[in-house]
């Protein structure tokens, strides 16, 4: 009789973390069920499949050493030992040689689990902190391209606090404007569900999306515009705002730094010329305008949409103070600012390498003093130019870089020139193909840990055992500072991690060992209206804390790395405006990579049960846009544009608006299936087109042209 058991447990295919309950059937995981009724209880098509990615034959079991050429894939096995002294061998060797900061690391979405993400990262992104104590300043992660926008610089400037801090009061709102994300595809959606249930109570949804994306289908209104114009969108609205004086005058008066300014830079979007830029009808803008404006209690759901275009941080900021002088700060039902984020756990503090800059330290400054982290943008250039040095090595963590960053061509270029690189992941990547060495790791369903949710905390009791010989990552950082000499600076085992992160607060550790479903945390009480009382700044004063004590809409801090103070609207560069002749030969605005429900950005594509789900990468295309082209459905067609052409298959459906496409992103690796294998889409987006703030990549305001393969 086969022994079975069934028990609580956290999903671990993505960091969400959802409450599900696993069956395992003598030891081994066959089915995994979302936990109904626990707080986070969820479980997504992803979770659904967990079995099959943690048993994939895919997986990556040994270490392995690279024996055939960088790129070719051809390698040994090797025992952990081997595998690891070789890597602490050829780290040494290359400090010896250029020096510590010759060496460079990359972490990316297998990056964010909490004990790897409380120990072994810096801050509040993901980058890895393993290099500071051995010299190097060149710890990157994937906030060169992603949330640092959103998440960092744009609340910094504005307001002098990160993103973190803006909670969308959902429940208490009576209007609510998602822009430029899709909570259908978070992880876990909890934002979802909380606008299911306000919506039950009639309260109204408008979604400002490139697309008609799950939350636009299932929102009161629609408002398409086109892709990176959102800029100019919110400008038209200030127009509105200002000229009807629609705003908060006294919070306006009392509160901000740079109104007058703003209201002359905005007189020359009138909801006429904004139509024609954004293809958002002025009566449209104008309505928008006045609702936000004129309605008590409006919430604010943003996130990507918005990151990946040429004024990406200055059209957050843009829309973040159309928020603040609506009276939609700080006040029940709109953004409420929490305090500071107070992890209750003693954190090794690492020292930034004295003198040495990272790299992208001079071409993206604001990113690099605000994260602390490398520019992996600037990585390629780096190692092909030995600019602002030699780069030699480089270490990738949870990351997929040859398929995330754009024209991958360049990376393989670096790649191919260095002296070492290590790579970690569940499976073999394009990136590990270039790799001396490649270490096995394990998924969150092999480990120990706990999971922070925002209201409530839970301890990560080990699913199966890891498969192969995987170990988990957290303890593989630990070992590699142990064997370079600073093992002191991690905890050593995963009791040890667990201890202290509940060292500040032991009677709740021993309350989570009796607690398989977690423990809820005390609510803090609300104060609204902080800035009025004193309450934001650490000098006790009113107001902000930025250096005027105002929310600075002519900002400070971008000032000082002498960017426009207002937030000024870029057109898209390579856009039917910005570029009519180009328009001519790709007269498609091309847009990459908004979610979907059976990727998580280039994982699952060797998952049949996953890719079952849609087995071919798409691009969406206008009925109209297709019919030109004699395009139909599931017709095989080639997106081109002036980087290169790669194959994708035809979704026409009017979900996306007359003249523009939407593209997967998440295809070219190694194990994935032929159709998503062929397509990567970084293939067709520019590494030299960029946020001229932020360094990220323009994903999302492109040109392309479609054919009939
Ligand atoms: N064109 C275009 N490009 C984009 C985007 C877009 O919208 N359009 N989106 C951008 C965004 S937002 C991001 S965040 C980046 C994503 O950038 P990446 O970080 O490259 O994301 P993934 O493709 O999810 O790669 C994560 C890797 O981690 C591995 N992994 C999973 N779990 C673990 C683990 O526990 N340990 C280890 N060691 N590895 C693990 C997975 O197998 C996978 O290879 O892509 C960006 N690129
Ligand atoms: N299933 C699944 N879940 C994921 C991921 C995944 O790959 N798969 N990725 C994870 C990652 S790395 C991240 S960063 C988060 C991101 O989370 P989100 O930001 O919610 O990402 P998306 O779901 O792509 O939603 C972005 C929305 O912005 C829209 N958009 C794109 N360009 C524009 C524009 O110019 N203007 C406007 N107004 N809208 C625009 C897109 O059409 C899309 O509907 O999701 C995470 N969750
Ligand atoms: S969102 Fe992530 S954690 Fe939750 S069920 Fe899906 S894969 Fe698992
Ligand atoms: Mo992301």
């Amino acid at each position: 009789m086969p022994t079975i058991e069934r028990r609580a447990a956290i999903c671990g295919i993505c960091p969400g973390g959802c409450a599900v309950e696993v069956t395992l059937k003598d030891g081994r995981l066959t089915n995994v069920e979302p936990l109904k009724d626990a707080p986070y209880g969820h479980l997504c098509v992803r979770g659904k499949h967990a079995p099959e990615v943690v048993y994939s034959p895919h997986r990556l079991k040994t270490p392995l050493i690279r024996t055939g050429e960088r790129g070719k894939g051809k390698f040994r096995e090797a025992d952990w030992d081997e595998a690891l002294d070789f890597t602490v061998q050829k780290m040494r060797e290359l400090k010896e040689k250029y020096g510590p900061q010759a060496i460079a690391s990359h972490s990316g979405r297998g990056a964010f689990e909490q004990s790897l993400v409380e120990f072994c990262n810096e801050r509040d992104g993901v980058a890895s902190k393993l290099l500071l104590p051995f010299g190097s300043p060149n710890i990157a992660s994937t906030g060169t391209v992603c949330y640092v926008s959103f998440g960092i610089l744009a609340p910094m400037a504005n307001f002098g606090f990160s993103g973190h801090r803006l909670l969308p009061d959902v429940e208490n709102c009576n209007l609510l404007v998602v822009w430029g994300t899709n909570p259908a595809t978070d992880s876990p959606p909890t934002f979802w569900k909380r606008i299911t249930r306000i919506q039950k109570n009639k309260v109204r949804v408008i979604a400002i999306d490139q697309m008609r994306s799950d939350i636009a289908d299932h929102a009161d209104q629609w408002v398409g515009v086109r892709s990176g114009t959102d800029g100019a969108l919110i400008m038209g609205m200030l127009h509105v705002v200002i000229n009807e004086k629609l705003y908060d005058q006294e919070f306006v008066q009392k509160w901000t730094l740079g109104f007058e300014e703003l209201s002359d830079y905005v007189q020359k979007y009138t909801p006429e010329t904004v139509e024609r830029i954004t293809l958002v009808p002025s009566q449209t803008i104008r309505t928008l305008a006045r609702e936000i404006a004129n309605t008590d209690k409006v919430c604010l759901h943003t996130y990507t949409g918005l990151e990946y275009t040429n004024s990406g941080v200055q059209n957050i900021r843009a829309l973040y103070i159309l928020w603040a002088i609506t009276g939609h700060i700080d006040v029940p039902g709109g953004l409420y600012i929490t305090g500071p984020a107070n992890l209750p756990i003693q954190r090794e503090k690492f020292a930034r390498p004295a003198g040495i800059k990272a790299i992208g330290a001079g071409e993206y400054p604001m990113f690099h003093e605000l994260t602390g982290c490398a520019h992996y943008m600037e990585f390629p250039k780096a190692v092909l130019t030995k600019t602002p040095y030699p780069v030699k090595g480089l270490l990738i963590n949870g990351s997929s870089t040859l398929t995330s960053y754009p024209q991958p061509e360049i990376f393989e270029e670096a790649y191919r020139k260095l002296d070492f690189m290590l790579v970690i992941d569940l499976f073999m990547t394009r990136d590990a193909l270039f790799a001396d060495v490649v270490l096995p790791s394990a998924t969150y369903y092999e480990i120990n840990s706990y999971k922070r949710y925002p209201d409530y905390v839970r301890l990560r009791k080990r699913v199966i055992e890891p498969v192969g010989q995987a170990r988990n990552c957290t303890l593989i950082m630990a070992e590699l500072a142990k064997r370079l000499g600073y093992g002191h600076l991690y905890p050593q085992s995963e009791k040890e991690f667990i201890e202290k992160a509940f060292a500040g607060d032991p009677e709740l550790l021993e309350r989570l060992k009796n607690s398989p479903d977690g423990v809820r945390l005390p609510v803090q009480e609300r104060t609204y209206k902080k800035y009025a009382l004193g309450l934001l700044r650490s000098d006790g004063r009113t107001g902000f804390p930025t250096p005027s004590g105002k929310l600075e809409i002519t900002s400070s801090l971008m000032a000082k790395y002498g960017y426009d103070a207002l937030p000024v609207y870029v057109e898209p560069v390579e856009g039917p405006l910005q570029a009519p002749e180009l328009y001519q030969k790709y007269p498609l605005v091309l847009n990459t990579g908004a979610r979907i429900q059976s990727t998580f950005r280039s994982q699952h594509l060797n998952i049949p049960g996953l890719v079952k789900l849609q087995d071919k990468p798409l691009v969406l295309i206008h009925p109209g846009d297709a019919e030109k082209r004699g395009i139909v459905s599931g017709d095989k067609v080639l997106v081109s544009t002036r980087r290169g052409q790669v194959a994708f298959y035809a979704d026409v459906t009017n979900k996306v608006l007359p003249g523009q496409v939407e593209v997967n992103m998440g295809g070219g690796n190694p194990t994935q299936v032929e159709a998503w294998r062929q397509a990567n889409v970084n293939c067709l987006t520019d590494a030299n087109n960029r946020d001229y703030v932020s360094g990220f990549p323009v994903f999302k305001a492109l040109l392309c042209q479609v054919e009939k393969a």
